[in-house]
């Protein structure tokens, strides 16, 4: 690790910083795509053919959302952003709300919240705590049927990518944290910070298929390698 503290970091993290608290990861063994087809649940066609199915899914893991806790990698990249004083941004492909109950402010939720809902009408989105239904009025426009879940599915764009691309082509520090690279855009954010001449840094539980494509790698439990290397950036 080169022993100049970066100036602007970007992290993104993926399903394995939330996986010590008990939130399931998509492509590991057992994962969610395991138990669900994603073309079903995670996609307008899917919506469209089978808007109960889909509510479904996503209550039952906004239900989950109320027996988790951030865990040490979440409370890490919160101490970081405070402590390190450069230019700071976190985004994060996970729909769940761990790191800003972790205390993270730069956030950026690329792939949406599982807490929100979104009217299909009207474009109206708030927070929705409890079940969403075809029957659930929109209390924006009340019209009936539009509302889903403020998640981004398959073939949909990403939130907030030209903010995202900017700090891309800014930072000198980037950190992929429990994500497998599978998913594009996020998967290219590497080639990106490469191209800006950034060094790259890849902290996951095991080597991923992208692994040679970053400048160092540490891999473990998040929740043990994360607050290790945040100890690290900010002594340097
Ligand atoms: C778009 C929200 C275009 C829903 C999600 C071919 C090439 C390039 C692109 C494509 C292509 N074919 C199709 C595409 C596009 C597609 C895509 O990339 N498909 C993939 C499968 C090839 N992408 C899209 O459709 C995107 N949109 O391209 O739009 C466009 C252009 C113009 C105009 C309009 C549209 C949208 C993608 C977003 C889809 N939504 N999620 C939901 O959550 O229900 S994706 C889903 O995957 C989640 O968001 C998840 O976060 C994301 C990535 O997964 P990971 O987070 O990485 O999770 P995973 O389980 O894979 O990995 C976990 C990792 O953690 C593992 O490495 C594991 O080792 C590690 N780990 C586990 N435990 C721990 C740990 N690490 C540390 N500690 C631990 N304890």
């Amino acid at each position: 690790m080169n022993k100049s503290r970066p100036s602007s970091i970007v992290v993104l993290t993926g399903a394995g910083i939330s996986a010590e608290s008990g939130v399931d990861t998509f492509r590991d063994k057992d994962g969610i795509w395991s138990k669900v087809d994603f073309r079903e649940v995670a996609t307008p066609e899917g919506f469209a053919a089978d808007p109960h199915k889909v509510h479904a899914f996503y209550n039952q893991r906004r239900a989950g959302l109320k027996g988790i806790e951030p865990n040490a990698a979440h409370f890490a990249l919160a101490r970081l952003e405070r402590a390190f004083g450069g230019a700071f941004l976190l985004v994060t492909q996970n729909i769940d709300h761990l790191h800003e109950r972790a205390g993270s402010q730069g956030l950026i939720h690329m792939h949406g919240e599982l807490a929100n809902a979104l009217c299909g009408n009207c474009g109206d989105r708030r927070q929705w705590e409890g079940d969403l239904s075809t029957d659930s009025p929109c209390p924006a426009c009340h019209a009936n049927g539009y509302l889903r879940p403020d998640v981004v599915w398959f073939g949909e764009m990403p939130y907030q990518m030209e903010r995202i691309y900017a700090a891309l082509a800014g930072c000198d520090l980037f950190v992929a944290i429990g994500t497998s690279g599978t998913v594009y855009p996020a998967a290219g954010f590497i080639e990106e910070a490469r191209a800006a001449g950034a060094r790259t840094l890849e902290l996951n539980l095991e080597p991923t298929e992208g692994t040679n494509r970053f400048s160092d790698a540490i891999h473990g439990k998040a929740t043990e390698i994360v607050p290790e290397w945040v100890e690290r950036v900010l002594v340097d």
